[in-house]
This record gives C-alpha cells, structure tokens and sequence, in this order.
C-alpha cells in the first residue's frame, strides 16, 4: 500500500493553518518498489463512495439520521418562502407581483402564503442549489443506473442511487 510521508495540507483540521510543504519535505514513492497488487480494486467501494458525494451535498429536511452521521438538515426555512416579490431584504421570490397574483392557485395551492423549494442538493460542499448543473447530474445518474442496473443490484446499491435520483426528482417537481 502506498503510503505519504507528509501530510497533505488539504486534510488540515478546520480552522488550522494547514502551513505548507516545503519540496524537500515531499516525498514520492519509488516507482520500482510499486506493485499493482498492492492497490485495493474495490469498484463496489467506489461507486458507493461516489454516492456518498450526493448524500454530502443534500439540502432541505430528512438529512439528519441518514447516511453520513455528520450530515444534518439544512435550510429548511427554503420549505416556505414568502409568496411576495422580494426587496431588498431579499425575504421573498423573484416572482413579479402580477405574475404571483395571475397564478397563485397553482404556486400556492395550500393558500398559507409561501411557497416550498426545500431539499435538491448543494451544488459542490458550497450552499447554492444550481437547478442546471444539478439537473444534468441527476439525469447522468439516472441514466447510468438505467443503463447499469444489474450492476448496483449485484454491489447492493441500488437502493442507494434510487435513492438520491428521488432526492433531485422531488426537489425539482417543487421548482416546477
Ligand atoms: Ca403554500
């Protein structure tokens, strides 16, 4: 196994100063002591790890409990946006006043005054929900289990990424 004999200033603690790594601190690997046979070829393991990325970047209610114990709920005040145009306190939608008024019913079909956009996801560990790029990513992971199916039922993740589809799916028939 490979191992580094320098700490890697990304995996400072937070809020420590990761300092730097001086060139002559960095040591590599010699190539010829290298054997692929040390490298754990874990293809399960990674495509459970590349789903863990989407359980990290959940957004909304139903987090907390789930599959990273460090991930709780989150901006759950997005589940009832006042139904107003907002100013510059930015409480409110982007919506016009006439465009609320013309098709209340339909954005607020439980007549509370708000409108719900909880959950989807965070685009990358930062708190903005990008509806494109989220978008092609949730039909990229669909589309791969589509295609792939058999192979997250043989790894026991099919649950898993039905699972987090369902998660940018609810989140956009809210958007709608
Ligand atoms: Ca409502």
């Amino acid at each position: 196994m490979l191992t580094l004999t320098t700490p890697l200033t990304a995996f400072a603690t937070a809020g420590e100063d990761p300092g730097t790594v001086d060139d002559a601190d960095k040591t590599f690997p010699d190539p010829d002591s290298f054997s692929y046979d040390d490298v754990e070829v874990d293809f399960a393991k990674a495509l459970q790890y590349t789903m863990h990325f989407y359980d990290a970047n959940k957004c909304g209610s139903g987090i907390t409990g789930g599959r990273l114990e460090w991930r709780g709920d989150c901006h759950t005040e997005d589940g009832a946006i006042p139904l107003i145009p907002y100013g510059e306190d930015y409480i409110g939608t982007n919506l016009s006043q006439a465009f609320i008024d013309e098709h209340r019913e339909i954005l607020d079909p439980d007549g509370d005054g708000t409108v719900g956009c909880d959950g989807g996801m965070h685009d990358a560990g930062d708190h903005v929900k990008f509806n494109l790029p989220g978008s092609y990513a949730a039909s990229t992971l669909a589309w791969g289990y589509y295609e792939f199916r058999e192979a997250y039922e043989e790894t026991g993740n099919a649950e898993h990424i039905e699972e987090i589809i369902h998660w940018f799916c609810d989140y956009y028939l809210k958007c709608l």
